[in-house]
């Protein structure tokens, strides 16, 4: 297979300034006319070297005369030109509709849309697809009006008007020169919400949510949380937005979540579409964020981009760590803060420690969609987390100036913004680069050590990183911990926070003046995307998950003390439950707490987190000791969770979206799992009168998830009754998949296996795709039946979804990759089914890299 090599970069042989693009539209043939204006780089006499792919190409003129001493090499269009600045007009024709891979021009339930990130320009027309050539781009489309009344590009609306035979035209242009992986158009009967936003200089941009007309009442949300991240954006980065339309358009097929198009980004729909009857408040939390991040990227990305796709974290690590700042803002910044931390240890942790690691800035790649990774865009957040937290807030900020103002208009790298920071701080940042070389997850230990009546204690740090594939050695890495010293006896400080940099491999800090024994808070708001161990014992954990004033700090001791508890008890060997039960009521019972935070903090680490601390996964042990503790919980809390559920019943009348009304939904939803794990005989009936009682989609599904998990005659009904209310809703069927396919039961696998064969499963959708065989990829126990069929049944799908839609294939395969953490029967047959998936005939590259990677 063909890798591409960060070292070979070269600059662009040809640029290409300015672009016109003329569509004839039609689902089955549309014809594409694209004239660009070429001018040749430094001296040299290479040929222009156009990508192209899948489509059929029809002519070729060079300067307005037909040639045709241009050569296909593979599919790339090579033409020979003698001058230093030429137009070249080539004409082809692609098949929207036939276009499965949703990658290109391609059809979403009657709409014509695009994608073009990565690499999907390509599939258009042929162009120097890469991101550091930059171009103005002059879009004409015209279509049957009947069908595509609506017709959008980037930029501004310049003309429009009438064509003979039902059609109409109009055209775009886009002031701001951009990389064609930012192009777009859309194409359809498409309702629209507007709406308006006066900018800091007091420029009104007009806004648009499109959607299908069915749906514009969905739309407010989305709309509202795009003028909060388009006022948010200029207070904390000073960035304006600079067209007069902003558009944003809804389709039901879309690999990705969203893409931030110059002034047209286009959405999958699960992140627009939401009214209280059919998304929950993850739902709607989600959609802000995700429009905050692609309205944001029109800075951190579009404005300046970057120079080649190595560099891919520079504008994704950098606009999450943007959007994740922004939803802080919305609410409870600790709860947030958790719930990201969460994810990174669900999805990045386990990508480090396995067998497709890869730094944030990779050095190789054999497909570029392989690269849109929890380690590209959550470590890559984390990393600029640590960045701001090293610079302190205004040299950070005074540092992201620089950068804007340096590249504005141009492609960088990651190293321009490391050394704009550094430039406008004035702090090194030499040994911190190594982030961005560097795979895999630091592990830091940390021993205190106090001497009764000394007044000093030692606190010993060190790190380690293990080796990750193609890098056995590890350097030290600058590690900013935020730190503070309890007392054991009177709860008050003894030392006060402080973040220490660590940035050797071992460093010993001192404390004076601490006069009782101190316990060890540290790495506080996770201040370091490190896997820290101690040697706090349990009593300090529980001291500190009723007593550190940082949430997060307090979140993640009683985190630590159900784990160890958990491993312990999963591994055989004795364990307290005493302990983490009394710290669960306490908390429960700790009426200065925000219901948000005590819900996230009573819940037990997932399943795959407690196998990610073991030597050996031994899935079905695992299962078996926390269902056996959330029962323990439930039953000796009981009259408390029963108390905190009708507590939170309170929510009022109707559906407010407030950070107060999630907080509160959030801890009842969590006491009904308990009351459900109890194993209290109206546990059944009080899920399903919540359900039917429920006015909001949080409820209603928080209740079908708790009885889906037992086994009473209302899981049936819950599931048929929601399954008849949402028949025509496609997001809403999504969470009907999705809650079978990760129920904690014994025949899960059976009914994934039972649903592949619904009706309204496809796996043309990737929505729906993921929605069953992704979810059931994460279900631990149920994916590693130790018969190997959840394997056998997730390799099928990838098989099978690989002819349809390979990027959203290869993405659903890690689960297969982690057949080193399991035991040896486990480890062959997940080896025989990778094996299988390699030997596939015809497979993509995508796939295959994924596949083969993951054997290694
Ligand atoms: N659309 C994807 C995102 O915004 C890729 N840029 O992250
Ligand atoms: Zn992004």
């Amino acid at each position: 297979p063909h890798v591409t090599r960060r070292a070979d970069y070269t600059p662009p042989d040809w640029q290409v300034p300015e672009i016109a693009l003329d569509f004839a539209l039609d689902p089955a043939a549309t014809r594409v006319t694209a004239t660009l204006h070429v001018q040749r780089g430094d001296a040299h006499r290479r040929p222009l070297r156009l990508d192209g792919a899948g489509q059929t190409l029809l002519s070729v003129k060079v300067d307005g005369v037909a040639v045709n001493d241009w050569t296909l090499e593979g599919e790339t269009l090579v033409v020979p030109l003698s001058g230093s600045a030429h137009v070249i007009e080539t004409s082809v024709e692609i098949a929207p509709e036939r276009n499965t891979q949703l990658m290109g021009l391609y059809a979403s339930g009657g709409i014509l849309c695009t994608q073009c990130e990565a690499e999907g320009f390509r599939r258009i027309t042929y162009f120097p697809d890469r991101p550091d050539v930059l171009s103005r781009y002059h879009v004409r489309m015209s279509a049957d009006k009947a069908r595509y009344p609506v017709l959008l590009a980037n930029g501004d609306p310049i003309a429009s008007g009438e064509l003979e035979g039902g059609r109409h035209w109009a055209e775009w242009r886009d002031p701001f020169p951009k990389p064609c992986y930012l192009f777009a158009l859309v194409a359809g009967d498409l309702a629209v919400n507007r709406g308006s936003f006066v900018t800091m200089s007091g420029r009104e941009v007009a806004l648009g949510i499109w959607v299908r007309a069915a749906d514009i009442e969905r739309t407010h949300h989305a709309l509202d949380a795009l003028k909060t991240s388009m006022a948010w954006d200029e207070r904390v980065y000073g960035r304006e937005y600079d067209l007069d339309v902003f558009n944003i358009v809804a389709v039901d097929d879309f690999n990705f979540g969203a893409m931030e198009n110059k002034g047209l980004n286009v959405f999958n729909s699960r992140y627009i579409l939401a009214d209280p009857d059919t998304a929950t408040d993850y739902d709607y939390d989600a959609i802000a964020a995700v429009v905050a991040h692609e309205y944001f990227h029109n800075w951190s990305g579009n404005r300046v981009t970057c120079r080649d796709w190595f560099q891919l974290s520079l504008k994704e690590g950098f606009t999450v760590y943007r959007d994740q700042a922004f939803s802080a803002d919305q609410g409870s910044a600790a709860v947030k803060r958790i719930e990201d931390v969460r994810g990174l240890r669900a999805s990045q942790f386990p990508e480090d420690a396995g067998p497709l690691a890869h730094p944030i800035r990779p050095d190789e790649y054999q497909e570029i969609s392989n690269f849109y990774t929890a380690t590209i865009y959550n470590k890559g957040a984390e990393i600029i987390g640590m960045l701001a937290t090293i610079l302190g807030r205004e040299k950070f900020r005074a540092g992201t100036d620089l950068y804007f103002d340096r590249f504005d208009g141009t492609a960088a790298t990651c190293e321009d913004f490391v050394a704009s920071l550094e430039d406008a701080s004035g702090i090194d940042l030499t040994q911190f680069r190594r982030w961005y070389g560097q795979a895999g997850t630091p592990r830091v230990t940390a021993s205190l050590h106090h001497t009764e009546g000394s007044g000093r204690a030692e606190l010993v740090l060190a790190q380690r990183t293990p080796p990750t594939p193609g890098q056995e050695h590890k350097l030290p890495l600058v590690l900013p911990l935020r730190i503070k010293l309890f007392g054991a006896e009177t709860a008050q400080t003894v030392a006060p926070e402080q973040t220490i940099l660590l940035t050797d491999a071992e460093e010993r800090i001192v404390f004076e003046g601490v006069t009782e024994r101190p316990v060890l808070s540290i790495n506080r708001g996770f201040s370091a995307p490190a896997i820290l161990e101690t040697d706090r014992t349990p009593a300090d954990l529980a001291f500190l998950g009723a007593h550190d004033d940082d949430p997060f700090a307090r979140y993640e001791a009683l985190q630590q003390l159900m784990l160890d508890t958990l491993v312990a008890a999963a591994g055989n060997n004795r364990a307290d439950t005493a302990a983490v039960i009394a710290a669960v009521a306490g908390t429960l019972a700790d009426a200065t707490l925000d219901p948000a935070f005590i819900a996230e903090a009573v819940l037990l680490p997932s399943e795959s987190f407690i196998g990610d601390q073991m030597a050996v996964v031994d899935p079905d042990a695992i299962f078996r000791t926390r269902e056996a503790l959330r029962r323990e919980i439930g039953r000796t809390l009981e009259r408390d969770w029963r108390a905190a559920y009708d507590a939170s019943q309170a929510t009022g009348s109707h559906y407010v979206y407030s950070p107060e009304a999630k907080g509160l939904r959030r801890l009842k939803s969590v006491a009904l799992g308990y009351i459900a794990a109890s194993g209290a005989s109206d546990a059944a009936a009080l899920a399903f009168a919540q359900f039917e009682a429920a006015d909001n989609m949080t409820d209603r599904q928080s209740a079908l998830t708790t009885l889906v998990a037992g086994d009473s005659a209302e899981r049936i009904a819950a599931l048929d009754i929601f399954y008849n209310r949402y028949s025509d809703n496609a997001l809403v069927l999504d969470k009907w998949f999705s809650v079978q396919a990760m129920a904690p039961r014994d025949d899960t696998g059976a009914v994934v296996a039972e649903l592949l064969r619904h009706r309204a499963f496809t796996l043309a959708n990737p929505n729906r795709a993921r929605a069953l065989i992704g979810a059931f990829g994460v279900n631990q126990r149920a994916f590693n039946a130790v018969d190997g069929s959840g394997y056998r049944f997730l390799a099928d799908q990838l098989i099978a979804l690989d002819r349809i839609n390979p990027q959203t294939a290869a993405k659903l395969i890690a689960p297969l990759g982690r057949w080193q953490r399991y035991d040896a029967t486990r480890g062959s047959l997940m080896r025989a089914e990778l094996t299988r998936i390699v030997k596939t005939p015809g497979l993509s590259k995508d796939m295959f890299e994924q596949a083969s990677k993951s054997l290694d």
